[in-house]
């Protein structure tokens, strides 16, 4: 297959869990186009270098290397006209700048400090050093399970920075209108930490962490999506094995 998808894995090489990742499998899902997935670990660093690219997503395709889930997401529109659309528009492409802003800064940042000892519980070896001594120099040096420490106290108040999302989704059922688009997926990504089954915190904890309850929450939406996107493999989304 000439698309590639290099996406962040840890000991389970099935798991991809970072959101920017599944930003874009779930953007090569709504489009249709089919991606062969390279688990990739962040100590593999030489593997995405030859793209000039420190970091996943990375998509391969044919010819061409992308790098940035946003990137990503824009070239796939503008080199697939035909398939389904992203971002219904330009309309809807300018504001899903704000939405990947908006998943970046208060989705991902939120939900992160909560979840990075649980991370790094699911990497091993050099891995999970790199990730312990990067994140750790993130966090002014704190230990990870410090920086989780008060997660359970600080839930209601990260749930409260999605006020506005679930207000606007008592009024339509996706962020793109009445079906899911890209806005959808740049908030969406962040269930990707749910599959990881994050210690104390499993799927069903961040779930109602991010969303609560009510049907038309977008987030009640995570895992259906994470089924369209083939999570577990199988289907359109063929996932390729190797260390
Ligand atoms: N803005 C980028 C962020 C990508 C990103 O931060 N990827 C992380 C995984 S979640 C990564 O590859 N990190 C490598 C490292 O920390 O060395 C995007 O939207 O794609």
């Amino acid at each position: 297959m000439t698309r590639k998808l290099f996406e962040l894995v840890g000991t389970d090489p099935a798991r991809p869990f970072s959101p920017y990742c599944w930003r874009t499998r779930l953007a090569l899902a709504h489009k249709g186009l089919e991606a062969e997935t390279i688990p990739w670990r962040f100590t593999q660093k030489g593997a995405i270098a030859p793209y000039n690219s420190e970091k996943v997503p990375l998509l391969l395709d044919g010819d061409k290397a992308v790098v940035d889930s946003f990137i990503i997401a824009n070239y796939l529109e503008d080199t697939y006209p035909d398939r389904p659309s992203l971002f219904g528009g330009e309309g809807g492409r300018a504001a899903a700048r704000f939405l990947n802003s908006f998943g970046d800064m208060i989705v991902i940042a939120g939900i992160f400090p909560m979840v990075v000892a649980d991370i790094s519980q699911r990497l091993d070896g050099d891995d999970y050093a790199y990730f312990r001594k990067s994140r750790e120099a993130r966090f002014g040096g704190k230990p990870l399970e410090d920086v989780a420490a008060d997660r359970v106290s600080r839930v209601e108040g990260f749930r409260k920075t999605l006020e506005p999302l679930r207000l606007m989704l008592r009024a339509q059922s996706f962020v793109g209108g009445s079906a899911p688009n890209y806005g959808d997926y740049t908030l969406m990504g962040a269930g990707g930490y749910m599959p990881t089954g994050m210690g104390g915190m499993g799927g069903g904890d961040i779930m109602g962490m991010l969303g609560g309850s009510g049907g038309g929450d977008m987030m009640a939406m995570i895992p259906q999506l994470m089924r369209l996107a083939n999570v577990g493999g199988g289907g359109g989304h063929r996932r390729h094995r190797h260390r």
